[in-house]
């Protein structure tokens, strides 16, 4: 039944083993009865994530709840070679977690526990069943900060962030999810488990398996806990708007303002029709309707006067770069309201029209010629493009939207105009994608970006970790063969 039904789309043809009775009754055995979801209506919901319109059914979906569990089901599913796609809240870009094979697929929702806070050391030890801003909340509680904050923060899960080192606005200041992982508790395609890294904030015995299994997407182990670095919380904030009459002029601003201070925890940029998106769903508020371009900062100090220093230093910057008035917002309720904004951008564009994410990434320097490839790339492809984005992290989400186009004309100028901005953001150093991942729909551009040997290595380390190629198949690595 894998693909049955238009709205699916054709498994990919397998060389694996399909879930038969005597598979689901062997985890069965292992599992409580909620924890084995047979129903097509249940399996829908885990036909697709947030990419695109894609989808494809899996045979059973599986809600462990404990490591032990996790260890049982992939020991199962390693005996009957047959693939296991992990799965977070769903909230991917890439389509890490669509299950092309069917199979089985495992979701990590009941993982859901934080399992110790501990001030002394500043860590958490927590499940990746755990929603990121629970996780925030619970060490914002003891007077702690866990940095990263991907827009869903209030959705998806730590085991998606780590799968996909997931980043948002603040890891200019702070850097991505993974900068924040001391160590890992992960069960490899056999079942059997492995704990990386520890406690210790410096450590370089042996290979780094922990960096290596964050960013892997579920390709080499499925992460069950993680060990993150907690941080003092910033003080306070303070945001400034700078509105630009140019994409362009807002864009070449961003190496300027990154200099200023080391205050400065976001930069971010939405260009206008991103904010037009955002205002056919949701009111906006007027500060942020009529410039072609906004920056959006975030400033934090733990003393008021340093906060404000630092802003004056911004503002004058911004404003020798092209800057209309700047505005400031100090109280917090008026700082969630213009953040809330910019937090949207991508839900909103979901809702407008079906679209294609492209991650791209440059030096920060280069910033203006990824801004101006993505307005000639969509026009070469006659496409609707929007902008938005870290901007300091010269990372931008250029969207390209499908509209009213007919199938056959939406998928032949999508892929000419992402293969032609592609080109243009490897020319100047750039790469394909910053955080959401290679996953599914990204993988042909894996070796122009980092190689022919680099991949070689890394379909190695495949063998290595997963030697029935078991684990989410058809992510990361170019038309990966089970053996
Ligand atoms: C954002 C997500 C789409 O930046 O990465 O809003
Ligand atoms: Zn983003």
């Amino acid at each position: 039944v894998v693909g049955a039904g238009p709205d699916y789309h054709s498994p990919v043809p397998s060389p694996y083993r399909p879930v038969t009775d005597g598979v689901l009754s062997r985890l069965r055995e292992v599992l409580l009865d909620e924890e084995v979801l047979r129903d097509e209506e249940q399996r829908q919901a885990y036909a697709r994530d947030e990419t695109e319109d894609l989808r494809f059914l899996p045979e059973v979906v599986v809600t462990p709840s404990s490591t032990a569990e996790v260890q049982e089901v992939l020991r199962i599913a390693h005996e009957e070679r047959v693939p296991v796609t992990p799965r977070g809240a769903g909230t991917g870009l890439s389509g890490g977690a669509l299950p092309t094979r069917g199979g089985i697929v495992l979701s990590c929702e009941r993982l859901n526990t934080i399992r110790e806070v501990d001030e002394r050391d500043m860590v958490a030890e927590a499940e990746v069943g755990v929603v990121t801003d629970d996780l925030r909340r619970a060490v914002a509680e003891r007077g702690l900060f866990y940095p990263p904050d991907p827009s869903s923060s209030d959705v998806c899960t730590l085991g998606g962030n780590l799968a996909e080192d997931a980043a948002g606005p603040r890891s200019l200041r702070y850097g991505s999810t993974r900068h924040h992982v001391l160590g890992l508790e992960a069960v490899l395609a056999d079942g059997s488990l492995l704990r990386t890294g520890g406690r210790n904030r410096k450590d370089v015995a042996g290979y780094d398996l922990t960096q290596l299994l964050v960013g892997s997407e579920g390709t080499l182990a499925v992460i069950t806990a993680a060990v993150l670095r907690l941080q003092p919380a910033p003080g306070e904030t303070l945001s400034l708007l700078a509105p630009f009459d140019s994409l362009d002029a807002a864009a070449a601003a961003v190496e300027a303002v990154c200099r200023v201070t080391p205050r400065l925890l976001a930069c971010e940029l939405v260009e206008r029709e991103a904010v037009e998106t955002v205002a056919r769903v949701t009111p906006v508020p007027d500060e942020l309707r009529g410039a072609e371009a906004i920056l959006f900062l975030e400033l934090a100090s733990e003393d008021e006067g340093a906060l404000f220093e630092a802003a004056s230093a911004l503002e004058a910057v911004l404003r020798e770069r092209g800057s209309g008035e700047v505005k400031a917002a100090r109280q917090a309720a008026d700082q969630r309201r213009l953040w809330e904004v910019r937090r949207r951008v991508g839900a909103a564009v979901k809702g407008r029209s079906v679209y294609k994410e492209c991650d791209a990434t440059v030096p920060r320097s280069r910033l203006a010629e990824l801004v101006r490839a993505a307005r000639e790339t969509a026009a070469h492809h006659d496409l609707l493009a929007l902008c938005y984005g870290h901007a300091g992290d010269g990372n931008l989400h250029v969207n390209l939207l499908r509209g009213d186009l007919d199938d056959e004309t939406w998928s032949d100028r999508m892929a000419a105009a992402e293969e032609e901005l592609f080109e243009r953001v490897l020319a100047v150093g750039g790469t394909v994608t910053g955080e959401h991942g290679i996953g599914l729909t990204q993988r042909r551009f894996l070796e122009r970006t980092r190689g022919p040997r680099a991949v070689e290595i890394m379909r190695g380390l495949k063998g290595v970790f997963d030697p029935r190629g078991i684990l989410n198949p058809d992510k990361v690595l170019p038309d990966e063969v089970a053996r």
